[in-house]
Protein backbone atom coordinates (compact mmCIF):
# COMPACT_ATOMS: atom_id res chain seq x y z
CA UNK A 1 0.00 0.00 0.00
CA UNK A 2 2.63 2.56 1.24
CA UNK A 3 4.58 1.77 -1.82
CA UNK A 4 1.36 2.60 -4.32
CA UNK A 5 1.10 5.53 -2.45
CA UNK A 6 4.41 6.95 -2.67
CA UNK A 7 4.13 5.79 -6.67
CA UNK A 8 1.54 7.68 -7.36
CA UNK A 9 3.08 10.68 -5.31
CA UNK A 10 6.31 10.18 -7.28
CA UNK A 11 4.22 10.33 -10.51
CA UNK A 12 1.88 13.58 -9.73
CA UNK A 13 5.19 15.01 -8.93
CA UNK A 14 6.60 13.73 -12.14
CA UNK A 15 3.70 15.25 -13.84
CA UNK A 16 3.40 18.49 -12.39
CA UNK A 17 7.23 19.27 -12.89
CA UNK A 18 6.85 18.00 -16.71
CA UNK A 19 3.70 20.00 -16.89
CA UNK A 20 5.54 23.07 -16.05
CA UNK A 21 8.83 22.42 -18.03
CA UNK A 22 6.49 21.95 -21.09
CA UNK A 23 4.90 25.19 -20.75
CA UNK A 24 7.80 26.97 -19.97
CA UNK A 25 9.15 25.93 -23.19
CA UNK A 26 10.70 28.98 -25.50
CA UNK A 27 8.26 29.97 -27.99
CA UNK A 28 9.16 28.56 -31.78
CA UNK A 29 10.60 31.64 -34.13
CA UNK A 30 7.66 33.11 -35.86
CA UNK A 31 9.78 33.23 -39.57
CA UNK A 32 11.42 35.49 -41.00
CA UNK A 33 14.07 35.93 -38.51
CA UNK A 34 17.12 38.21 -38.56
CA UNK A 35 20.61 36.58 -39.00
CA UNK A 36 23.27 36.97 -36.34
CA UNK A 37 24.73 40.23 -38.05
CA UNK A 38 21.36 42.05 -38.57
CA UNK A 39 20.46 41.58 -35.08
CA UNK A 40 23.70 42.93 -34.20
CA UNK A 41 23.42 45.86 -36.53
CA UNK A 42 19.45 46.57 -34.97
CA UNK A 43 20.70 46.38 -31.54
CA UNK A 44 23.86 49.21 -31.98
CA UNK A 45 20.67 51.24 -33.54
CA UNK A 46 23.16 54.28 -34.25
CA UNK A 47 25.77 54.72 -37.34
CA UNK A 48 27.67 57.06 -38.40
CA UNK A 49 28.44 58.43 -42.26
CA UNK A 50 31.43 60.31 -43.32
CA UNK A 51 31.26 61.85 -46.89
CA UNK A 52 34.88 62.98 -47.57
CA UNK A 53 36.40 63.09 -51.35
CA UNK A 54 37.39 66.31 -53.81
CA UNK A 55 33.87 67.64 -53.54
CA UNK A 56 35.27 69.38 -50.17
CA UNK A 57 38.16 71.08 -52.56
CA UNK A 58 35.25 72.15 -55.28
CA UNK A 59 32.41 72.74 -53.12
CA UNK A 60 30.09 70.80 -54.88
CA UNK A 61 27.69 67.58 -53.64
CA UNK A 62 28.35 65.25 -57.47
CA UNK A 63 31.65 65.78 -58.24
CA UNK A 64 32.02 64.97 -62.32
CA UNK A 65 35.13 62.71 -62.41
CA UNK A 66 37.32 65.55 -63.99
CA UNK A 67 38.72 66.89 -60.56
CA UNK A 68 42.51 67.14 -60.83
CA UNK A 69 43.02 64.22 -57.82
CA UNK A 70 46.00 66.86 -56.40
CA UNK A 71 43.72 68.63 -55.21
CA UNK A 72 42.96 66.68 -52.76
CA UNK A 73 44.32 67.32 -49.62
CA UNK A 74 43.21 67.92 -46.03
CA UNK A 75 46.73 69.21 -44.29
CA UNK A 76 45.24 68.50 -41.02
CA UNK A 77 43.58 64.72 -41.72
CA UNK A 78 42.74 63.20 -38.01
CA UNK A 79 40.94 60.22 -38.38
CA UNK A 80 41.05 59.44 -34.90
CA UNK A 81 39.35 63.15 -34.40
CA UNK A 82 36.22 61.34 -36.10
CA UNK A 83 36.58 58.13 -34.22
CA UNK A 84 36.50 59.97 -30.80
CA UNK A 85 33.62 62.12 -31.41
CA UNK A 86 31.43 58.74 -33.09
CA UNK A 87 32.53 56.78 -29.90
CA UNK A 88 31.72 59.19 -27.13
CA UNK A 89 28.37 60.27 -28.85
CA UNK A 90 27.68 57.19 -29.19
CA UNK A 91 27.41 55.40 -32.67
CA UNK A 92 28.83 51.87 -33.20
CA UNK A 93 29.87 51.68 -36.46
CA UNK A 94 31.05 54.30 -39.28
CA UNK A 95 30.53 54.39 -42.94
CA UNK A 96 33.54 56.24 -45.06
CA UNK A 97 32.60 57.27 -48.41
CA UNK A 98 36.06 55.04 -49.81
CA UNK A 99 34.80 56.28 -53.52
CA UNK A 100 32.09 58.58 -54.16
CA UNK A 101 30.04 59.13 -58.05
CA UNK A 102 33.40 61.09 -58.96
CA UNK A 103 35.60 57.76 -59.16
CA UNK A 104 38.20 59.29 -56.61
CA UNK A 105 39.61 56.54 -54.19
CA UNK A 106 40.16 57.21 -50.95
CA UNK A 107 43.06 54.72 -50.92
CA UNK A 108 45.47 53.59 -53.38
CA UNK A 109 43.38 51.73 -56.32
CA UNK A 110 45.69 48.93 -58.22
CA UNK A 111 42.82 49.76 -61.14
CA UNK A 112 42.83 53.79 -61.46
CA UNK A 113 44.46 56.70 -61.42
CA UNK A 114 42.23 58.54 -60.12
CA UNK A 115 43.01 57.83 -56.14
CA UNK A 116 45.03 59.29 -53.47
CA UNK A 117 47.96 57.62 -55.26
CA UNK A 118 47.76 60.95 -57.09
CA UNK A 119 46.61 63.67 -54.95
CA UNK A 120 49.24 66.06 -52.93
CA UNK A 121 47.79 65.02 -49.65
CA UNK A 122 51.30 63.11 -48.36
CA UNK A 123 52.64 63.23 -51.81
CA UNK A 124 50.61 60.01 -52.88
CA UNK A 125 51.90 58.34 -50.24
CA UNK A 126 48.88 58.43 -47.90
CA UNK A 127 45.92 55.79 -47.90
CA UNK A 128 43.21 57.25 -45.94
CA UNK A 129 40.76 54.08 -45.93
CA UNK A 130 43.35 52.66 -43.57
CA UNK A 131 43.83 55.69 -41.45
CA UNK A 132 40.08 56.21 -41.30
CA UNK A 133 40.19 51.75 -40.14
CA UNK A 134 42.74 52.29 -37.79
CA UNK A 135 40.72 55.19 -35.69
CA UNK A 136 38.04 53.04 -35.52
CA UNK A 137 39.75 50.04 -34.35
CA UNK A 138 41.09 51.93 -31.57
CA UNK A 139 37.99 52.84 -30.33
CA UNK A 140 36.27 50.24 -31.01
CA UNK A 141 34.26 50.86 -33.71
CA UNK A 142 32.89 48.87 -36.36
CA UNK A 143 33.57 49.71 -40.10
CA UNK A 144 31.96 49.74 -42.83
CA UNK A 145 32.51 50.89 -46.75
CA UNK A 146 30.26 53.07 -49.08
CA UNK A 147 31.58 52.12 -52.42
CA UNK A 148 29.51 53.99 -55.50
CA UNK A 149 28.30 51.93 -58.39
CA UNK A 150 27.99 54.96 -60.21
CA UNK A 151 31.70 55.90 -61.76
CA UNK A 152 31.71 59.53 -63.69
CA UNK A 153 35.11 59.38 -63.96
CA UNK A 154 36.57 55.13 -65.21
CA UNK A 155 35.97 55.19 -68.50
CA UNK A 156 35.12 50.97 -68.50
CA UNK A 157 32.06 52.39 -66.57
CA UNK A 158 30.75 52.60 -70.13
CA UNK A 159 30.79 48.55 -70.75
CA UNK A 160 29.00 46.58 -68.41
CA UNK A 161 31.02 44.05 -68.35
CA UNK A 162 34.01 45.43 -68.09
CA UNK A 163 33.12 47.93 -65.24
CA UNK A 164 31.61 44.98 -63.39
CA UNK A 165 34.91 43.52 -63.55
CA UNK A 166 36.62 46.91 -62.33
CA UNK A 167 34.29 47.36 -59.41
CA UNK A 168 34.69 43.92 -58.14
CA UNK A 169 38.00 44.63 -58.93
CA UNK A 170 37.45 47.74 -56.05
CA UNK A 171 35.77 45.85 -53.77
CA UNK A 172 38.05 43.41 -53.59
CA UNK A 173 40.64 45.51 -52.74
CA UNK A 174 38.92 47.09 -49.87
CA UNK A 175 37.47 43.55 -48.79
CA UNK A 176 41.37 42.10 -48.49
CA UNK A 177 43.16 44.93 -46.99
CA UNK A 178 41.81 46.19 -44.50
CA UNK A 179 40.32 43.41 -41.85
CA UNK A 180 36.46 42.90 -40.69
CA UNK A 181 34.11 44.90 -42.42
CA UNK A 182 30.82 45.44 -41.34
CA UNK A 183 28.72 47.00 -43.81
CA UNK A 184 29.32 47.82 -47.55
CA UNK A 185 26.92 50.47 -48.63
CA UNK A 186 25.92 50.55 -52.14
CA UNK A 187 24.36 53.65 -53.37
CA UNK A 188 21.41 53.41 -55.88
CA UNK A 189 22.10 57.31 -57.24
CA UNK A 190 23.05 57.83 -60.82
CA UNK A 191 24.07 55.90 -63.87
CA UNK A 192 20.59 55.66 -64.97
CA UNK A 193 19.97 52.58 -67.58
CA UNK A 194 23.62 51.32 -66.70
CA UNK A 195 23.11 47.76 -65.64
CA UNK A 196 25.27 46.44 -62.50
CA UNK A 197 25.79 42.64 -61.63
CA UNK A 198 24.54 42.87 -58.24
CA UNK A 199 25.01 38.78 -57.84
CA UNK A 200 28.55 38.91 -58.70
CA UNK A 201 29.24 41.41 -56.51
CA UNK A 202 27.42 40.23 -53.31
CA UNK A 203 28.93 36.60 -54.13
CA UNK A 204 32.25 38.76 -53.68
CA UNK A 205 31.42 40.24 -50.72
CA UNK A 206 30.32 37.25 -49.37
CA UNK A 207 33.28 35.02 -50.13
CA UNK A 208 35.63 37.74 -49.01
CA UNK A 209 33.60 39.62 -45.89
CA UNK A 210 30.52 36.91 -44.90
CA UNK A 211 29.89 38.67 -41.88
CA UNK A 212 29.43 41.96 -43.71
CA UNK A 213 26.05 43.57 -44.35
CA UNK A 214 25.17 44.89 -47.71
CA UNK A 215 22.78 48.04 -47.76
CA UNK A 216 20.81 49.69 -49.98
CA UNK A 217 20.83 48.17 -53.36
CA UNK A 218 21.65 44.74 -51.18
CA UNK A 219 19.98 42.33 -49.49
CA UNK A 220 20.41 42.57 -45.85
CA UNK A 221 19.45 46.55 -44.71
CA UNK A 222 16.51 48.49 -46.82
CA UNK A 223 16.91 51.98 -47.45
CA UNK A 224 13.78 53.51 -45.63
CA UNK A 225 13.02 55.95 -48.96
CA UNK A 226 14.37 59.32 -48.18
CA UNK A 227 17.12 61.34 -47.10
CA UNK A 228 15.47 62.96 -43.93
CA UNK A 229 15.98 60.64 -41.39
CA UNK A 230 12.47 59.47 -40.53
CA UNK A 231 10.86 55.96 -41.20
CA UNK A 232 7.33 55.12 -40.68
CA UNK A 233 5.37 55.05 -37.99
CA UNK A 234 4.52 50.96 -38.79
CA UNK A 235 8.42 50.38 -39.82
CA UNK A 236 8.71 46.55 -39.95
CA UNK A 237 11.67 44.25 -40.63
CA UNK A 238 9.07 41.93 -42.30
CA UNK A 239 9.08 42.99 -46.08
CA UNK A 240 8.04 41.04 -48.99
CA UNK A 241 10.32 39.97 -51.89
CA UNK A 242 9.38 37.95 -54.59
CA UNK A 243 6.50 36.63 -52.87
CA UNK A 244 8.31 35.48 -49.83
CA UNK A 245 8.33 37.28 -46.12
CA UNK A 246 11.77 38.61 -45.70
CA UNK A 247 13.80 40.03 -42.78
CA UNK A 248 14.50 43.53 -44.03
CA UNK A 249 15.30 46.14 -42.01
CA UNK A 250 15.27 49.92 -42.75
CA UNK A 251 18.05 52.10 -42.22
CA UNK A 252 17.30 55.94 -42.04
CA UNK A 253 20.22 58.32 -43.87
CA UNK A 254 20.58 61.85 -43.51
CA UNK A 255 22.91 64.82 -43.52
CA UNK A 256 23.44 66.68 -40.01
CA UNK A 257 23.68 69.63 -42.77
CA UNK A 258 22.07 70.44 -45.38
CA UNK A 259 24.67 68.71 -47.84
CA UNK A 260 26.05 65.42 -48.01
CA UNK A 261 29.51 67.08 -48.02
CA UNK A 262 31.28 70.21 -46.46
CA UNK A 263 30.99 73.31 -47.96
CA UNK A 264 32.05 76.54 -46.03
CA UNK A 265 28.96 78.18 -46.44
CA UNK A 266 27.05 75.57 -44.71
CA UNK A 267 28.97 75.64 -41.72
CA UNK A 268 26.28 77.50 -39.77
CA UNK A 269 23.52 75.19 -40.73
CA UNK A 270 24.15 72.28 -38.62
CA UNK A 271 21.07 71.06 -37.59
CA UNK A 272 19.51 71.93 -34.25
CA UNK A 273 19.28 69.99 -31.31
CA UNK A 274 15.61 69.97 -31.77
CA UNK A 275 15.87 68.43 -35.19
CA UNK A 276 18.35 66.00 -34.50
CA UNK A 277 16.08 64.60 -31.57
CA UNK A 278 13.34 64.77 -33.83
CA UNK A 279 15.58 62.20 -36.09
CA UNK A 280 16.81 60.14 -33.15
CA UNK A 281 12.89 59.27 -31.87
CA UNK A 282 11.76 59.21 -35.81
CA UNK A 283 14.11 56.35 -37.37
CA UNK A 284 15.61 54.59 -33.97
CA UNK A 285 12.44 55.30 -32.25
CA UNK A 286 10.67 53.53 -35.29
CA UNK A 287 12.75 50.42 -35.49
CA UNK A 288 14.95 51.44 -37.81
CA UNK A 289 19.05 52.44 -37.80
CA UNK A 290 20.11 55.67 -38.35
CA UNK A 291 22.93 56.47 -40.67
CA UNK A 292 24.24 59.96 -39.36
CA UNK A 293 26.63 61.38 -41.62
CA UNK A 294 29.22 64.08 -40.78
CA UNK A 295 31.04 65.35 -43.52
CA UNK A 296 34.41 66.49 -42.31
CA UNK A 297 35.85 70.24 -43.71
CA UNK A 298 38.92 70.57 -46.06
CA UNK A 299 41.31 70.40 -43.69
CA UNK A 300 39.93 66.57 -43.32
CA UNK A 301 38.41 67.90 -39.64
CA UNK A 302 35.20 67.76 -38.62
CA UNK A 303 33.57 71.33 -37.68
CA UNK A 304 33.29 72.10 -33.95
CA UNK A 305 29.84 73.29 -34.29
CA UNK A 306 29.03 69.68 -35.70
CA UNK A 307 30.87 68.06 -32.98
CA UNK A 308 28.98 70.17 -30.36
CA UNK A 309 26.10 69.71 -31.61
CA UNK A 310 26.31 65.90 -31.20
CA UNK A 311 27.03 65.93 -27.81
CA UNK A 312 24.10 68.17 -27.23
CA UNK A 313 22.11 65.31 -28.89
CA UNK A 314 24.39 62.51 -26.83
CA UNK A 315 23.74 64.19 -23.53
CA UNK A 316 20.10 65.32 -24.08
CA UNK A 317 19.17 61.54 -24.85
CA UNK A 318 20.94 59.91 -22.34
CA UNK A 319 19.56 62.34 -19.84
CA UNK A 320 16.22 60.95 -20.72
CA UNK A 321 17.27 57.43 -20.67
CA UNK A 322 19.50 56.77 -18.34
CA UNK A 323 16.02 56.73 -15.76
CA UNK A 324 13.53 54.72 -16.06
CA UNK A 325 10.48 54.41 -13.82
CA UNK A 326 9.06 51.07 -14.90
CA UNK A 327 12.63 49.85 -14.27
CA UNK A 328 12.12 46.78 -11.55
CA UNK A 329 8.65 47.47 -10.72
CA UNK A 330 6.35 45.07 -10.11
CA UNK A 331 4.08 43.82 -12.54
CA UNK A 332 1.12 41.69 -13.46
CA UNK A 333 0.40 40.22 -16.87
CA UNK A 334 -2.79 38.85 -18.59
CA UNK A 335 -0.83 35.71 -19.06
CA UNK A 336 1.88 34.03 -18.57
CA UNK A 337 3.66 31.10 -20.15
CA UNK A 338 4.81 28.42 -17.98
CA UNK A 339 4.22 30.86 -14.85
CA UNK A 340 6.28 34.02 -13.58
CA UNK A 341 9.31 32.55 -12.70
CA UNK A 342 9.35 31.47 -16.39
CA UNK A 343 8.38 34.12 -19.02
CA UNK A 344 7.09 36.96 -16.74
CA UNK A 345 6.68 40.12 -16.72
CA UNK A 346 9.48 41.07 -14.59
CA UNK A 347 11.37 40.04 -17.66
CA UNK A 348 10.33 43.35 -19.74
CA UNK A 349 11.33 45.63 -17.01
CA UNK A 350 14.97 44.43 -16.06
CA UNK A 351 17.09 45.84 -18.82
CA UNK A 352 18.28 42.99 -20.66
CA UNK A 353 16.94 42.38 -24.03
CA UNK A 354 17.41 38.89 -24.14
CA UNK A 355 15.17 37.97 -21.56
CA UNK A 356 11.43 38.77 -22.34
CA UNK A 357 7.45 38.56 -20.92
CA UNK A 358 6.16 36.14 -23.53
CA UNK A 359 2.74 34.16 -23.33
CA UNK A 360 1.23 31.03 -24.01
CA UNK A 361 1.34 29.90 -28.13
CA UNK A 362 -2.39 30.36 -28.73
CA UNK A 363 -2.34 34.36 -27.40
CA UNK A 364 -2.22 37.17 -29.57
CA UNK A 365 -3.63 40.14 -27.37
CA UNK A 366 -2.40 40.40 -24.09
CA UNK A 367 -1.60 43.14 -21.24
CA UNK A 368 1.51 43.98 -18.75
CA UNK A 369 0.10 46.30 -15.76
CA UNK A 370 2.98 47.80 -13.84
CA UNK A 371 2.87 49.89 -10.32
CA UNK A 372 5.39 52.51 -10.50
CA UNK A 373 5.39 52.15 -6.23
CA UNK A 374 4.72 56.52 -6.34
CA UNK A 375 3.24 58.77 -8.74
CA UNK A 376 5.76 59.71 -11.39
CA UNK A 377 6.25 61.77 -14.81
CA UNK A 378 6.70 61.02 -17.85
CA UNK A 379 6.08 61.62 -21.43
CA UNK A 380 8.02 59.04 -23.53
CA UNK A 381 6.85 55.56 -23.60
CA UNK A 382 10.07 52.62 -25.09
CA UNK A 383 8.44 49.00 -26.18
CA UNK A 384 11.09 46.55 -27.17
CA UNK A 385 9.98 42.92 -28.74
CA UNK A 386 12.58 39.84 -28.52
CA UNK A 387 13.46 39.84 -32.06
CA UNK A 388 15.83 36.77 -32.15
CA UNK A 389 12.80 35.15 -32.69
CA UNK A 390 10.94 37.65 -35.01
CA UNK A 391 8.70 40.39 -35.10
CA UNK A 392 5.03 39.90 -33.68
CA UNK A 393 2.87 42.62 -32.50
CA UNK A 394 1.00 44.56 -35.12
CA UNK A 395 -0.96 46.84 -32.56
CA UNK A 396 -0.58 48.15 -28.85
CA UNK A 397 -1.95 50.85 -26.56
CA UNK A 398 -0.05 51.88 -23.40
CA UNK A 399 -2.78 53.28 -21.09
CA UNK A 400 -2.42 54.97 -17.76
CA UNK A 401 -4.48 54.79 -14.24
CA UNK A 402 -6.11 58.81 -13.92
CA UNK A 403 -8.86 58.94 -11.18
CA UNK A 404 -10.77 55.35 -11.31
CA UNK A 405 -10.21 54.74 -14.99
CA UNK A 406 -7.78 53.47 -17.63
CA UNK A 407 -6.80 56.67 -20.00
CA UNK A 408 -5.48 55.61 -23.06
CA UNK A 409 -2.32 57.71 -23.87
CA UNK A 410 -0.29 55.63 -26.95
CA UNK A 411 -2.21 53.63 -29.52
CA UNK A 412 0.95 51.89 -32.36
CA UNK A 413 1.00 49.22 -34.49
CA UNK A 414 4.31 47.79 -35.27
CA UNK A 415 7.35 47.51 -32.41
CA UNK A 416 10.26 46.08 -33.42
CA UNK A 417 13.67 45.99 -32.22
CA UNK A 418 12.80 48.91 -30.65
CA UNK A 419 9.49 51.95 -30.80
CA UNK A 420 9.66 54.93 -28.86
CA UNK A 421 6.15 57.34 -28.83
CA UNK A 422 6.45 60.98 -27.17
CA UNK A 423 3.12 62.23 -25.67
CA UNK A 424 2.35 65.05 -23.03
CA UNK A 425 3.54 64.47 -19.95
CA UNK A 426 1.16 62.41 -17.49
CA UNK A 427 1.54 61.72 -14.01
CA UNK A 428 0.66 58.22 -13.27
CA UNK A 429 1.60 55.52 -10.90
CA UNK A 430 -0.07 52.72 -12.47
CA UNK A 431 0.45 51.92 -16.10
CA UNK A 432 -0.89 49.22 -18.72
CA UNK A 433 0.54 48.28 -21.76
CA UNK A 434 -1.58 46.05 -24.51
CA UNK A 435 -0.49 44.29 -27.24
CA UNK A 436 -4.15 44.06 -28.97
CA UNK A 437 -2.63 42.50 -32.04
CA UNK A 438 0.01 39.77 -32.56
CA UNK A 439 1.08 37.45 -35.37
CA UNK A 440 2.27 35.14 -32.70
CA UNK A 441 2.62 34.97 -29.53
CA UNK A 442 3.52 38.68 -28.30
CA UNK A 443 7.50 38.49 -26.39
CA UNK A 444 7.92 42.10 -24.95
CA UNK A 445 11.63 42.72 -23.95
CA UNK A 446 11.63 46.10 -22.55
CA UNK A 447 9.04 48.25 -21.24
CA UNK A 448 9.76 51.86 -20.41
CA UNK A 449 8.54 54.97 -19.14
CA UNK A 450 10.84 57.86 -19.55
CA UNK A 451 11.17 62.00 -19.23
CA UNK A 452 12.47 64.14 -21.80
CA UNK A 453 13.32 67.66 -20.55
CA UNK A 454 11.46 70.02 -22.48
C1 LIG B 1 22.84 59.64 -52.53
C2 LIG B 1 24.06 60.25 -53.19
O1 LIG B 1 23.77 60.73 -54.49
C3 LIG B 1 24.51 61.35 -52.29
O2 LIG B 1 25.57 62.09 -52.81
C4 LIG B 1 24.88 60.71 -50.95
O3 LIG B 1 26.00 59.88 -51.12
C5 LIG B 1 23.70 59.91 -50.40
C6 LIG B 1 24.01 59.16 -49.14
O4 LIG B 1 23.22 59.01 -51.34
O5 LIG B 1 22.15 58.77 -53.30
Amino acid sequence: MWKSTLLLAGSLILAGAMRAGAAAEPPAPCAPVPTAEQLAWQRDELSMFVHFTVNAFTDREWGDGTEDPKIFNPVELDCEQWARVAKETGFKLVILTTKHHDGFCLFPSDYTEHDIANAAWKDGRGDLVREFVEACRKYGLKVGFYLSPWDRHEPKYADNAAYDEHFRNQLTELLTRYGPVSEVWFDGAGGEGHVYDWQSYYALIRRLQPRALIAICGPDIRWVGNEDGFARENESSVQMRDDEEVWYPAECDVSIRPGWFWHKQQDDQVKSLEHLLDIYYRSVGRNSGLLLNVPPNDKGLFCELDIQRLKEWRAALDQTFATDFAAGKSAVASNVRGGDSAFGPARALDGELDTYWATDDEVRAASLEVDLGAPATFNVSRVQEYIPLGERVRGYTIEVWQDGAWEEIVRGTTVGHKKLERFPEVTAQKVRLTVTESRACPLIAGFGLHFAAP
